[in-house]
C-alpha cells in the first residue's frame, strides 16, 4: 500500500528516529509499503520518518537504466561505519521537498552496516549515487534534510516555498 509522504516543514521530519528492536511481519509490511511509495513517487530512496514513522528504516534503489534489473534495498538500523575523505557533489532532491534541487557535498564512498528484510546483518561499500542516496536517507533518520547542508538564506527560501505549497494544497 502506498503511504502519503510528509512535506517539509513538519516536526516529524526533524526528529531523531529510534532503532528497530526486532524484526516482525508488521515491519516487513512497512518496508514493502515504503518501496511501493518510493517507486510510485517516483524516487530513488525513502526514509520511514517521511511517512510519519519515527523508526530507523530506509529503502533505496538507485539503478538508473530502465533495462537494468531493479535492486531494492531495505535497511533496518543502517549505520555508516566509514567514509572516504574524497567528496562528491550531487544535485539532490527530496520527496518531502518537491521540485527543489541543490548541490550537496558529501563523502564519495561510504561503508554501511544494516539489518536486511530477513534479519540478516549486511555490510557493503557504496560509491557514486548509491553513496549519496544512502547518506541522504540516514540523514532523515537523524532529523536532517538536504537543505540543512545549504547556506541559511537558500534554506529559508526553500522552506518559504514549501510553506506556500502546503497552504495551497490545504486550500485545494
Ligand atoms: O529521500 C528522499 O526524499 C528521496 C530522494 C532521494 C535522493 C535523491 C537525490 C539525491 C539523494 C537522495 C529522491 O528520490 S528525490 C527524486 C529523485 O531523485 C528521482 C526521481 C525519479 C527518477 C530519478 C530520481
Ligand atoms: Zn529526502
Amino acid at each position: 500500500m502506498k503511504r502519503p509522504i510528509l512535506i517539509h516543514p513538519d516536526p516529524r521530519l526533524k526528529k531523531v528516529c529510534v532503532p528497530v528492536p526486532d524484526l516482525s511481519d508488521d515491519l516487513r509490511v512497512l518496508a514493502d509499503d515504503m518501496l511501493e511509495t518510493m517507486y510510485g513517487a517516483p524516487g530513488i530512496g525513502l526514509a520511514a520518518p517521511q511517512i510519519g514513522i519515527l523508526q530507523r528504516l530506509i529503502v533505496l534503489d538507485c539503478v538508473k537504466e530502465d533495462d537494468d534489473e531493479p535492486r531494492p534495498l531495505v535497511m533496518f538500523n543502517p549505520e555508516i561505519i566509514s567514509s572516504s575523505g574524497e567528496t562528491n557533489v550531487y544535485e539532490e532532491g527530496c520527496l518531502s521537498i518537491p521540485d527543489q534541487y541543490a548541490e550537496v557535498t558529501r563523502p564519495k564512498v561510504v561503508e554501511v552496516e544494516w539489518m536486511d528484510r530477513d534479519g540478516k546483518a549486511q555490510r557493503e561499500t557504496f560509491d557514486g549515487l548509491w553513496a549519496t542516496c544512502v547518506q541522504h536517507e540516514i540523514d532523515h533518520l537523524n532529523g536532517k534534510l538536504f537543505i540543512d547542508h545549504l547556506k541559511p538564506l537558500k534554506r529559508q527560501m526553500i522552506t518559504r516555498k514549501m510553506q506556500k505549497l502546503k497552504r495551497e494544497r490545504a486550500r485545494a
